[in-house]
């Protein structure tokens, strides 16, 4: 460790997120230097030669690794609060998408806004996220279904990680839903994708990871698999929203191209588990979209457990099914309605979220050499922050090292 530290956190009671069991460490320093870091220890064995430019006093403050949401789709435009007040009165999420609602209404505002306005209402809610202490997102394009209008997703996705202090990753989801345009033309629609998008998006380096919507709404597996291939070509990871709201096959899909994640997993069977398990793909399970669909079939979590695939929570922010920012109240709902305890939790939006994002090397923990994304919390236990509805008692964000909100 160097003699002098960019800062220095004392009087922490860190929950490194390193062991399963999230449990607290006594008393402890932690010394940042270059955005990552650089000592950790009982207060007992801070050196008393160790000079640092700014400090702070946690005072006993619980310290985790700054929280991670592994899938949004946060860039949009418009909202859709008129189609929550029809499902409402008794319409299905299905029958609003078939009637050229849902999704593509999305797209419609999404098209039709420019680039600074996209930005600026996307940014309003890139900062809830980091009111909550969000110091890393995932954000997907998919609201734009053109070469155009996908790319300035991603462009904007892009800025807003570089004029907020937060990381952003960006996920190409081209293939959300059919455009109007390739109406009754689903495979012409993938063409275009792995002919022109998918090359495109990797060419400009505006896509971290491709992702897919495999479902009787959207996009078969077959459909799925050849935009794998187009990621594989271009070196791209591939994500999966699979078995949302029925069994398609398409998490073993994901499996089969060694993906990141396979996302919602509501109707996932054993089999998927299995594969899951085998390729080492993350299950990010995403409470909100099911509460907010008043969703009764339950994501397979004990099998999950059973076969050690790692969980990850997230908000799914998006307008039509998880109208949220609010990560912490995820955790609570993974805890109320998927039986999470929470650790799984806090692993959720940690550790397991790092590697949902390819991300483990980095970030997730609490551990010298990994960037210094951390948060204070005025909390005497970690249950605390899934205990609590819709409050989050955070303390102070650190991004990079820097205290961003305090
Ligand atoms: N699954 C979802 O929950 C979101 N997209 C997806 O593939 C919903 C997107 C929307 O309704 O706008
Ligand atoms: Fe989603």
């Amino acid at each position: 460790m160097p003699t002098t530290v960019d800062l220095l956190i004392r009087n922490a009671r860190p929950v490194t997120c390193v062991d399963d069991d999230c449990a607290v460490s006594p008393a402890s320093y932690i010394a940042i230097a270059e955005g990552r870091i650089a000592a950790i220890g009982p207060t007992a064995s801070l050196p008393s030669t160790l000079t640092a430019h700014e400090e702070i006093d946690a005072e006993g403050a619980l310290l985790t690794p700054g929280l991670i949401d592994c899938h949004t789709h946060l860039v949009y435009a418009g909202d859709r609060a008129r189609e929550f007040e029809m499902r409402l009165k008794g319409a299905s999420y299905e029958e609003i998408a078939k009637a050229g609602g849902g999704i593509l209404s999305t797209v419609r505002h999404t098209r039709e806004a420019n680039a600074a306005d996209l930005m600026a209402q996307s940014a309003r809610r890139l900062k809830g996220l980091i009111q909550h202490g969000v110091t890393t997102v995932e954000i997907k394009s998919g609201y734009g279904l053109s070469l155009k209008a996908e790319l300035k997703c991603l462009q904007v996705a892009r800025s807003l990680g570089q004029t907020h202090p937060i990381d952003v990753r960006t996920t190409l989801l081209a293939a959300h839903a059919l455009p109007p345009e390739f109406a009754g033309r689903p495979d012409d629609y993938i063409d275009h994708v792995v002919e022109h998008i998918v090359p495109e998006a990797a060419r400009l380096q505006l896509a971290d990871a491709v992702d897919a919507f495999c479902e009787n709404i959207a996009f078969t597996p077959a459909q799925t698999r050849r935009v794998f291939e187009a990621a594989r070509a271009h070196e791209l990871p591939v994500k999966l929203h699979a078995e949302q709201l029925s069994n398609q096959g398409g998490a073993a899909l994901a499996a089969e191209f060694d993906a990141l994640s396979a996302d919602h997993l509501e109707h996932l069977d054993e089999a998927g588990v299995f594969a899951m398990a085998r390729a080492g793909t993350v299950a990010v399970l995403l409470p909100g979209a099911y509460y907010f669909l008043r969703d009764t079939h339950l994501p397979p979590v004990a099998l999950l457990r059973d076969y050690g695939v790692p969980i990850a929570i997230s908000t799914d922010c998006n307008p039509g099914t998880s109208p949220t920012t609010h990560l912490p109240l995820m955790m609570n709902m993974a805890c109320t309605l998927f039986r999470l305890t929470p650790a799984e939790a806090l692993l959720g939006v940690t550790r397991h979220a790092a590697r949902a994002l390819g991300l483990s090397a980095s970030k997730g923990t609490v551990e010298p050499g990994k960037q210094a994304d951390l948060c204070l919390w005025d909390a005497d236990h970690p249950a605390e922050l899934s205990y609590a509805i819709g409050a989050s008692p955070l303390r102070a964000r650190i991004h990079r090292g820097s205290v961003t909100n305090q």
